[in-house]
């Protein structure tokens, strides 16, 4: 097991669209055992390779409370979206900084988990928030890309100020 590096925003690798995983055999059950442990370590709800600078379409998720229910969508497409809501988000790339963001409020996402076998997923609440939140950095995209760009140039002040003073 290895703990990865998580990018942070505003890195520009985090702008990299995935590719579709061709084959799901050990060296993506590797990935995704790294990303899970990656993931708890790091006390967050899911993790998309691409926050851990590997451009292949594998989300890891886990949203109970003992973090004993991983979830894992390989070669994820969301297939179906309906209502609307909002969600206070953040970020383990842009550690620190919570947004209230827009999001369909129920989806339906297909994808293969780590035995390659395929399941097709309704998701509300929270998990279809985070679903989406996840399909987006596979495809380049941070959640402060919603906002304003005087939002993001604050935050990215704050980001950079935060890096100056941890040094
Ligand atoms: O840990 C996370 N919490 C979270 C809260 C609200 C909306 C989305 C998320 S996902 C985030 C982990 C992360 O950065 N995944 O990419
Ligand atoms: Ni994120």
């Amino acid at each position: 097991m290895a703990l990865l590096n998580i990018l942070q925003y505003p890195d520009e690798r985090l702008h990299t669209v995935a590719q579709p995983v061709a084959k799901i055999d050990e060296r993506i059950r590797t990935l995704v055992k790294d990303m899970a442990e990656t993931m708890y370590e790091a006390r967050g709800i899911g993790l998309a390779a691409t926050q851990i600078n590997v451009h292949e379409r594998v989300v890891v998720m886990d949203l109970s409370e003992n973090q004993d229910e991983l979830r894992v969508f390989i070669n994820p497409t969301i297939t179906h979206k309906e209502g609307d809501t909002t969600y206070e988000e953040g970020c383990l790339s842009v550690p620190g900084i919570y947004e209230t963001v827009h999001r369909a409020e129920k989806i339906t996402v297909e994808a293969f988990d780590e035995q390659g076998k395929p399941f097709t997923l309704d998701a509300d609440g929270l998990l279809a928030i985070c679903i989406q939140h996840e399909l987006d950095h596979l495809m380049g995209k941070v959640f402060v890309e919603y906002l304003s760009s005087l939002k993001q140039t604050r935050i990215k002040a704050k980001l950079k100020k935060r890096a100056r003073e941890a040094l």
